[in-house]
């Protein structure tokens, strides 16, 4: 006879936290949002840490390498997405790891052959005012000039004017050497009062571009999730089918976290994959998912997973459920696999964290996440509202909306992500294309999710997310109450009321 679970299954907005005492040491300034996203015996520290615990969705509408250098730089980690070509995921890697942090690769760059009207329509394109000149116009090539609004005056040269003939050489430039620490580069933009310090390798070849505004942001972002080079710490997504030849042209481009992505990844074929990983590799990471019960848990973490995903069904665009009728509420499959993964810490020293992923729609919902185990989250919806995020920004009536669409979707094509074997391919859709309302900045919307997310911790009388874990106490409410949580038998002012 099946199996039934006679109690249903819950999801965030089920629950509420009840608070604890708050000491005065329980400031938001003092909270820690700082947490393991790879597994670790008792007493060690992992390989990697969050800063904070918030990953970007293994999703083409979410998680490029502009997505992974923006989230890094607040602390989080980006996988970026794999259903795209093995080659071009890989560049997509390797162009988020050459950010160091401070140091950026140029990303406007002339020949001395160019005119001034190249300069000037490059500088509407992109916006940046500072050109690099180099032998061939690329970002690494042999640097024989800069342009700056210094060089020139629209008003008088003509627009036919030759690069060479008005870019500050080569030879007039002040340039730090290959190796140069991003607080030497800054000394020398201080003393010779530059904007930007461009970095040369002994071969006269541009390696970066340093500039005065990038090193205050780097001073006022201390949160910055980097490696030991200082590039930023970057995730790729990974399937089941072509990854013999996905991961060595990740690993080659610096990738530092790899994750499975598959709707349902209780299966063998994970397990093969997490299997070549950990015996071609030496010491790659990677995360499997997503699972929503013990079993599913117990299984990957057995086959080698350093980390596992949660959530079937529950992502804002998805309709895995509705199509296929697998799923699990988002809250119950997280609560089970919590407590297995603390019963396996108990019988084993080792701590495989989990990552909630998909359905956050308040970021209370974060918070709850936290409380009920997870280590860190993972958003697709939450992400695409933001510039940083790869698609269009749109008018849509009064509204400017992002483009935003499932792995799952005709729009995708992602179909292994849905595979379950056999030769068939993919026969139905799993997810919807979709627009989402746009927010603006990543950073300035996730500054205020932050505090937030801290202020509630205080308030449950924690500075730390293990702590939250141990001392929440959570609250089942009923439906009535949901409402009571909202505004209500009022009449909102913005309802346009007309005076007398
Ligand atoms: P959300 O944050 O609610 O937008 O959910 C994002 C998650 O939804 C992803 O991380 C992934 O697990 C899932 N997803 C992505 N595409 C689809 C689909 O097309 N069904 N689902």
């Amino acid at each position: 006879m099946a199996h039934f679970y006679m109690e249903p299954s819950r999801t965030f907005s089920e629950f509420l936290l009840v608070p604890n005492l708050t000491t005065k040491a329980c400031n938001p300034a003092n909270v820690s949002l700082k947490t393991p996203i790879v597994k670790y015996k008792r007493g060690e520290a992992p390989k990697y840490a969050l800063n904070i615990p918030f990953s970007s969705a293994v999703m083409q509408a979410v998680s490029d390498d502009r997505m992974a250098v923006a989230l890094a730089r607040c602390g989080g980690i980006s996988f970026i997405f794999g259903s795209q070509s093995v080659e071009s995921q890989a560049e997509m890697v390797r162009k988020a790891k050459s950010y160091k942090a401070g140091f950026v690769v140029s990303r406007s760059n002339l020949t001395p052959d160019h005119t001034l009207k190249d300069v000037l329509e490059l500088k509407e394109r992109t916006g940046h005012s500072t050109v690099a000149i180099t032998h061939d116009g690329s970002p690494k090539g042999k640097l024989l000039g800069i342009v700056t609004g210094r060089d020139y005056r629209v008003s008088r040269d003509a627009q036919t004017k030759s690069v060479g003939d008005f870019m500050t050489p080569f030879s007039k430039l002040i340039y730090g050497k290959s190796g140069i620490t991003l607080s030497e580069a800054n000394d020398l933009i201080w003393d010779h009062k530059l904007n930007c310090l461009p970095v040369v390798s002994d071969e006269g070849n541009l390696e970066y571009l340093v500039f005065r505004k990038d090193y205050d942001e780097h001073k006022t972002n201390p949160t910055e999730l980097l490696d030991a080079n200082k590039s930023y710490i970057v995730g790729a997504g990974i399937n089941t089918k072509d990854y013999t030849e996905r991961v060595p042209a990740l690993i080659e481009a610096g990738v530092d976290v790899l994750v499975i992505d598959s709707s349902d990844g209780y299966s063998e074929w994970q397990k093969d994959t997490i299997e070549y990983v950990k015996s071609n590799f030496d010491d790659v990471k990677i995360g499997a998912g997503n699972v929503v019960d013990r079993e599913g848990f117990l299984y990957l973490v057995e086959a080698g997973a350093d980390f596992i995903k949660i959530g079937i069904g529950g992502g804002s665009i998805c309709i895995t459920r509705e199509q296929k009728g697998i799923g699990r509420g988002q809250a119950s499959a997280l609560i089970e696999v919590a407590a297995a993964r603390d019963e396996y810490f108990e019988q084993t020293g080792i701590y495989v964290p989990i990552c909630s992923d998909g359905g956050i729609v308040h970021d209370y919902h974060i918070t709850l996440a936290l409380a009920m185990g997870a280590d860190f989250v993972m958003m697709g919806r939450y992400f695409a509202r933001f510039d940083e995020s790869p698609t269009r920004k749109l008018k849509v009536g009064n509204n400017f909306v992002k483009e935003f669409w499932g792995e799952g979707s005709n729009r995708a094509r992602n179909w292994e992500r849905y595979d379950t074997g056999g030769k068939a391919g993919l026969m139905f859709e799993e997810g919807v294309d979709s627009y989402v309302p746009y927010a603006g900045s990543l950073q300035e919307n996730l500054g205020k999710t932050l505090h937030k997310i801290k202020s509630t911790m205080c308030n449950c009388g924690s500075i730390t997310i293990p702590e939250l874990q141990r001392n929440a106490r959570i609250t089942l409410v009923s439906a009535t109450s949901i409402v009571e949580g909202g505004a209500h038998d009022v009449i909102l002012k913005e309802n346009n009321i007309t005076g007398e």
